[in-house]
């Protein structure tokens, strides 16, 4: 298995449940290495760009008032398989669909507010780091717990 980068987004529930250090938490002790963090209000441009293979779905409108609605956290985890393993790590889109033990398994009641964003393959990690991050902001850090993780 390759290291990968991948980006993920804590949605404005997140900030507004009080729940950003218990998803952060989450992803930290499955060994993530958290290399880009940022607190921000996405302009609406930018939501566009990022959900921009969702224009056509009914559901995008409500998606860009959602996304725009409050400030988000926004980042770049590092690790082994990033990519699919956060995809896991988030369990499935539909709420519904998504075991418990996830954390949309287990934070969220609504598929509209499912609370996290994460890339669903290396092309929309490398395009969706790019909307948030410019490579000055991303610090490639070590530690000793490689081994371990
Ligand atoms: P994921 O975020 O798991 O990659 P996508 O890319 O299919 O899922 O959907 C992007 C976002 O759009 C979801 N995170 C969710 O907030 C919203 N969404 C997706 N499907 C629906 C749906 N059927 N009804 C309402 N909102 C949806």
């Amino acid at each position: 298995m390759s290291i990968e980068r991948t980006f993920a987004m804590l949605k404005p529930g997140i900030v507004q449940r009080r729940l950003v250090g218990e998803v952060l938490s989450r992803i930290e002790k499955k060994g993530f290495r958290i290399v880009a963090l940022k607190f921000l209000m996405i302009p609406t441009e930018l939501a566009e760009s990022h959900y921009g293979e969702h224009r056509a779905k009914a559901f995008y409108p409500d998606l860009i008032r959602y996304i725009t609605s409050g400030p988000v956290v926004a980042m770049v985890l590092q690790g082994e398989a990033a990519i699919p393993a956060l995809r896991r790590l988030c369990g499935a889109t539909k709420v519904e669909d998504a075991l418990p033990g996830t954390i949309r398994g287990d934070l969220a009641m609504h598929t509209d507010m499912n609370i996290i964003h994460a890339s669903d393959s290396e092309a929309s990690a490398g395009r969706e780091i790019g909307l948030f991050f410019g490579p000055g902001e991303i610090y490639d850090w070590k530690d000793g717990n490689d081994a371990w993780i």
